[in-house]
């Protein structure tokens, strides 16, 4: 019996680990990069994720120091790459940005989460 259980831990474990590291659709990289100082405001900000993306359920906003939704409201996902989630942001001021972003990747998993950068005069 303690052996029978064992062995159920480790499988457990093993796809624990299997199921983190599979699936799901992670922030790969984006520009601006994540946590850092741009001179000039960007037209977009894009994000590129590490699954394609289900364009009906996701979406991304860009928030000023305050909170105050600064981005133009057009968060899409790129129609020739499913992976690349953009919104427009108008002529940023120096300052913090933070972008938060929820995505539900093909796979039906849905992911959040936020990064910042800055602009710097
Ligand atoms: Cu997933």
């Amino acid at each position: 019996m303690k052996r029978w259980l064992s062995r159920l831990f480790a499988f457990a474990s093993a796809m624990t680990v299997v199921s983190l590291a599979g699936a799901h659709a992670f922030l790969d990289h984006a520009t601006p990069a994540v946590g850092s100082a741009v001179r000039a405001s960007p037209a977009q900000v894009k994000l590129w994720f590490t699954q394609e993306l289900e364009p009906a359920f996701s979406s991304v906003r860009v928030m000023d120091r305050s909170g105050r939704q600064v981005d133009k409201g057009d968060p899409q996902v790129d129609r020739a790459e499913a992976t690349l989630l953009r919104v427009s942001v108008p002529q940023l001021a120096a300052g913090t940005y933070r972008v938060a972003w929820r995505v539900l990747s093909v796979d039906t998993h849905v992911t959040e989460g936020d990064f910042t950068f800055d602009v710097v005069p």
